[in-house]
């Protein structure tokens, strides 16, 4: 971080705070935008509950998501790592493909498809991570899990 002096700049360091007051302040609010903040693409698990035999998730994420733009996949975590769950699996890591489901439902969405509970296996932990217009995982590094044991046991 480049340190600052002298008054004219103190004005600039006031604004900063300011306007990074306001972002973290409105985490919960609807992201506006497609686009990944400069902090990438995240989606946090607020809440899991019991859904008909499928389990009702509530996230939190940084973007809109966007079915043909950037959006969201949802996985078993205990049978696929975030890398396999990416269209570009076997080419960029190569790591065999796994199975999931890509989806724009936000902020609730239910558990279907590849991410249903008949895809579960013994698996216990669900997985989310944004992907792309190409179904590539945009940032393996960020994902985030929820372990749903008390929920489907
Ligand atoms: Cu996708």
């Amino acid at each position: 971080m480049k340190r600052i002096s002298g008054s004219s700049d103190c004005r600039i360091l006031t604004a900063a705070v300011v306007a990074f007051a306001a972002s973290a302040g409105s985490v919960t609010a609807e992201p506006a935008v497609n686009a990944c903040p400069v902090d990438g693409c995240q989606i946090h698990f607020v809440s899991v509950e019991k859904a008909d035999g499928e389990l009702r998730l509530t996230l939190e994420a940084n973007f809109k998501p966007d079915m043909s733009k950037n959006h969201i996949h949802v996985w078993w975590g205990d049978n696929f790592d975030v890398k396999q769950v990416s269209n570009n699996a076997e080419t960029l890591y190569g790591v065999k493909r796994g199975v999931w489901h890509p989806t724009d439902e936000y902020p609730v969405y239910v558990t279907q498809s590849g991410a249903s509970m008949k895809e579960r296996r013994n698996a216990t932990t669900l997985c989310v991570s944004a992907g792309d217009r190409n179904h590539d995982i945009i940032d393996p590094a960020l994902f985030e899990c929820r372990s749903v044991a008390d929920l489907v046991k």
